[in-house]
């Protein structure tokens, strides 16, 4: 019975540190938004990494955050994050939106950029141009960075899972030039007239962007 007991109780925490990987309320999913190490590190138990890792550990910390991926994180190039989300409601539209951090010295002139996976669909986003005046060396190595921010895409689903990929396209090493992210939220939705085309847009908190970030002007919205 005590043997029994034991097993029981190990069931539940292997259960409830699953379950706990990410919360939902309402129709939307909240994953990676634990502020703590030990909870983003619960987090990130589903979170497969494909090219490989540098170290031992899928974190890193960066503007006082703590972020998958990041600095020295993932095997360049081309490494990349991958997970399903799985059990969704009946829905024809998601809003997806996630916090990235881009860190150390990325190239445009040799197309570093990140890239978001939703399916079998692939969207680039921001190569990142270098103009030598970013705020300040805020994690990573020396090479300085500007403040995280958020993307948020509207993309019409209808399945009950969501494979998602976040891909790191950078040709040097992650201890060079890297990118993060966190605080998804994945919210579905049942629209009378749902979108045709996926669609995204990023907005900072705070700090202008240079327009050559992206396809989206920083006042812009979705
Ligand atoms: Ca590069
Ligand atoms: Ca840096």
């Amino acid at each position: 019975m005590k043997n029994f007991a034991i097993v029981l109780l190990i069931f539940s925490l292997y259960f409830h540190s699953y379950i706990s990987a990410y919360h939902i309320v309402g129709n939307t999913i909240y994953d990676l938004e634990e502020t703590s190490l030990s909870g983003l590190t619960t987090e990130a138990i589903d979170w497969i990494v494909t090219g490989g890792l540098n170290g031992a550990t899928k974190i890193s910390s960066c503007w006082e955050y703590y972020l998958l991926g990041g600095y020295n994180v993932l095997t360049n190039p081309q490494g990349y994050f991958t997970r399903t989300y799985s059990g969704l409601p009946a829905h024809n539209t998601i809003y997806f939106s996630v916090r990235v951090f881009q860190i150390d010295s990325c190239d445009y002139a040799e197309n570093d950029h990140f890239a978001l996976g939703f399916d079998t669909l692939t969207i680039s986003l921001w190569s990142i141009r270098r103009l030598g005046i970013w705020p300040q060396p805020s994690c990573g190595g020396s090479w300085t960075e500007n403040p995280p921010f958020m993307v948020y895409v509207t993309l019409p689903h209808t399945a009950n899972s969501l494979p998602f990929h976040f891909y790191s396209k950078f040709n040097q090493n992650s201890n060079d030039e890297s990118v993060g992210f966190r605080d998804i939220a994945l919210t579905t939705a049942n629209l009378a007239t749902p979108p045709t085309n996926i669609s995204y847009c990023g907005v900072t908190t705070g700090f202008p962007l240079d327009d050559n970030w992206g396809p989206c002007r920083t006042d812009q919205y979705m």
